[in-house]
């Protein structure tokens, strides 16, 4: 049977939920995908986010990691192409951390790509009638020091494949900022269903 694990992250900035981790309590509710499927919320640290996943995926080894997180300037699902070597945020993190063009690892890779079928993903979601595109860059906050972190594992691992994926706010999420797009819970758990079915 194929172990998955599916990470979403905690609350952070003007927000009191993540939609991310309540897409992954929603899709985990569900049970049976003819898979094992594990879960993990991280924490938005530029820190502790990589080594609460590393631990996840030591514990879990899974064969696929699954990463969501929210971006609330999305305006519908978004698949993560690459992950970049850099770190950068004026807003901090969690800790108050806010690393100014930092480089995620000296000696490391620019950027690193998922090795999961990115376009087949994308037209297996946009089947089910869930708006869904392709964005190239993950921003430089933790969700993308989250992810170079997972592509790095990948390499290091063979065998082990990720892919991260950004969510908008789900409807009905407490927003202080009213221009917010957003989307039913139920249509983002539907194309994390659809990735892990694809994926299976
Ligand atoms: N989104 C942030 C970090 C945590 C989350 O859910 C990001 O896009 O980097």
């Amino acid at each position: 049977m194929c172990k998955i694990l599916i990470t979403g992250f905690e609350p952070f900035g003007d927000y009191a939920e993540n939609s991310s981790w309540e897409a992954v309590k929603k899709v985990a509710s569900f049970g049976v995908f003819n898979a094992d499927i594990a879960t993990e919320c991280l924490p938005v640290s530029f820190v502790r986010a990589p080594m609460t996943l590393r631990e996840a995926i030591d514990r879990h080894t899974p064969d696929v990691v699954i990463m969501l997180g929210q971006s609330a300037t999305a305006d519908c699902i978004k698949l993560e192409r690459v992950a970049l070597n850099m770190m950068d945020s004026a807003m901090g993190d969690n800790d108050g951390a806010k690393p100014d063009e930092e480089p995620i690892d000296e000696d490391g890779a620019t950027a690193l790509f998922t090795s999961l079928p990115i376009k087949i993903l994308r037209s297996a979601i946009e089947a089910k009638g869930i708006n869904v595109k392709i964005s190239n860059s993950a921003g430089l906050y933790v969700c993308n020091r989250a992810y170079y972190e997972a592509l790095r594992m990948c390499k290091e691992r063979g065998a082990m494949q990720a892919i991260f994926v950004h969510l908008p706010l789900y409807e009905g999420q407490t927003s202080p900022h009213r221009d917010k797009k957003n989307m039913p819970l139920g249509d983002m758990c539907r194309a994390i269903q659809t990735i892990i079915e694809e994926i299976i």
